[in-house]
């Protein structure tokens, strides 16, 4: 599919805009590109934080990008070029920034099947799941096309005459966003779209494993919206790098508001940064998904369900199911059932239909045999032929395509997990599911607030007062009835308590508050000096007054 006389994906065309996607033949004989970032519409050639290879992890001979890494003084310049950039891009009348935002969406669904191929190929999402994940981001735009055109405040009553008092949204100024690469195009589109329509400037830092999926998403919103120089900023930066231009950009008062996706432990930190600056960043974190099983439930629907959060995408959503909590007059049951269905499940080649690919990056297979280095003497492993990597000598049953080529794990089901257990307490972001049992549903609800994350939580009961119950008592900020942990749908909030987040939320209406500001306008026509509280009218009330029976 091509774009801008183009295309992102495929072999044989061109540059896409001068130097910007140089294409050359690899090994593999598909074409890569070298991806730089852009500040100001300029693009940044140089390297002065390194080169970067951003492979497929399917088939990690292949190099999908090289990729040329900013520096802190990078990212510092992108924010000052953002800066410079805030006053014409807040002067455009909102719903002239709802026409751009309408107009990306419809391109980025022109380029739908180019960009989702990308993504499978650069972070092995499943085809389906990138087409889905490319869906969110025309669902975002959707959404805030609309918005343009209300973006309202409110008209408020005076308790003076004369007077009317007044609420209006303001753009924050400089946003600063730093995502992810197992979303790498929705959940930045999450930030990017309400960002941009509310009338700020981005920096946009996105993970180095899925630069060239957000070097399309940047094209394809810089030219779909028609931005004008600097109003997007792309910088491709290693994590020390982006902190330290953060905090120089905060410093000097060139960030207004920071929105993070990614790990609880680099979320604290940035909460910290910002924190000293008197910001709140918008924080979007890590989770132990909890789902409970109630003896009510249908244990077909829960076992789909609880296939599909644990083991789609590899294990690697923020939303992907950690621990199923399942009553143990069901446990037997449920736990056949999912093991069965887990070796069952086809793994392979993303471009084949799969449940789930390789793991989104090398190092995120390292970080994986860490969390399965937790596994203890006492707990039984369900669900494949093996543990760990998936190669000739480990292999797994029915495993679709080569998996030497790429970064594959067996599907791992721990059983008899304790409360104690690392493997309870802490995201295991990759293919591991834990399951343990409960006898009470306040033991259940105990159990799934217990590890501090709160982001999503699921349970499968036939039973509403069940349902109610558990809504009330977990801590989650996200709670599925009968459904995944993951799968939020693009507009209602999105966010997590505890460690999964500060309490801020994406999404809808309410990422409004994370881009905007209110400001409050009182206007006194009266041609006096009417003073608040003193000067207001106060009528007689006779409060002795009773009624007789
Ligand atoms: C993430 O993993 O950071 O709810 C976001 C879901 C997706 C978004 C996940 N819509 O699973």
């Amino acid at each position: 599919m091509s774009w801008a006389g183009a295309q992102i994906d495929g072999i044989g065309s061109d540059t896409c805009s001068g130097s910007m996607i140089l294409r050359q033949r690899n090994g593999m004989g598909r074409m890569n590109r070298n991806i730089t970032s852009v500040i100001a519409g300029n693009e940044e050639t140089g390297a002065p934080g390194g080169r970067f290879r951003s492979v497929n992890p399917a088939a990690t001979s292949e190099v999908v990008a090289e990729v040329a890494l900013g520096s802190a003084k990078m990212f510092a310049d992108a924010a000052r070029a953002a800066r410079a950039a805030k006053l014409s891009w807040s002067d455009v009348p909102a719903p002239v920034r709802g026409r751009a935002i309408a107009h990306i969406g419809r391109l980025v669904e022109a380029n739908a099947e180019s960009l989702a191929r990308l993504v499978t190929r650069e972070i092995g999402k499943p085809y389906a799941e990138a087409l889905g994940e490319v869906r969110e981001i025309v669902d975002t735009c959707d959404f805030f096309l609309g918005e343009g055109r209300r973006l309202y405040g409110q008209t408020v009553p005076s308790e003076m005459p004369d007077k009317q008092l007044f609420t209006f949204r303001n753009p924050v100024g400089v946003v600063a966003v730093i995502t992810a690469g197992n979303f790498p195009v929705a959940v930045p589109s999450w930030y990017l779209v309400p960002a941009l329509l509310c009338g700020n400037c981005v920096v946009w830092k996105p993970a180095e494993y899925a630069s060239a999926s957000a070097r399309a998403l940047y094209e394809l919103l810089v030219r779909g919206g028609g931005l004008p120089d600097g109003v997007l900023n792309l910088v491709l930066a290693d994590g020390d790098e982006t902190f330290a231009g953060l905090d120089i950009a905060l410093g000097e008062g060139c960030v207004d508001k920071v929105g993070f996706t990614g790990s609880s432990k680099v979320g604290a930190r940035i909460g910290e940064l910002t924190g000293r600056h008197l910001q709140s960043a918008c924080l979007e974190l890590g989770g132990k998904n909890p789902m409970v099983v109630t003896p009510s439930a249908d244990i077909d629907l829960a076992v789909a369900a609880a296939l599909f959060s644990g083991f789609g995408t590899a294990g690697q959503r923020c939303t992907s199911l950690g621990t199923v909590i399942v009553h143990e007059d069901v446990r037997e049951e449920f736990t056949g059932q999912l093991d069965e269905a887990t070796r069952q499940a086809p793994v392979g080649d993303p471009f084949r239909d799969v449940v789930y690919g390789p793991m989104l990056n090398a190092r995120f297979g390292r970080r994986f045999e860490e969390y399965l280095g937790w596994i203890q003497p006492y707990h039984r492993l369900l669900g494949s032929t093996g543990t760990g990597r998936i190669t000739a000598r480990n292999p797994r049953e029915g495993f679709l395509g080569d998996p030497e080529a790429g970064i594959f794990y067996h599907p791992t089901i721990v059983t008899g997990l304790r409360e104690e257990d690392a493997l309870f307490r802490e995201e295991t972001f990759g293919p591991l599911v834990g399951l343990m049992g409960y006898r009470d549903l306040d033991e259940a609800i105990r159990l799934a607030n217990a590890p501090g994350y709160g982001l999503s939580a699921a349970i499968y009961t036939r039973d509403p007062a069940e349902a109610f119950r558990f809504r009330r008592g977990v801590s989650a900020g996200m709670v599925s009835i009968n459904n995944s942990t993951s799968g939020a749908e693009a507009h209602l909030p999105f966010g997590g308590n505890g460690k999964s987040g500060n309490g801020s939320r994406q999404s809808g209406i309410w990422v409004l508050d994370q881009f905007t500001r209110w400001q409050s306008m009182n206007w006194d026509y009266s041609g006096s000096l009417q003073k608040a509280q003193m000067d207001v009218a106060e009528l007689n009330a006779d409060e002795s007054y009773r009624l007789t029976d």
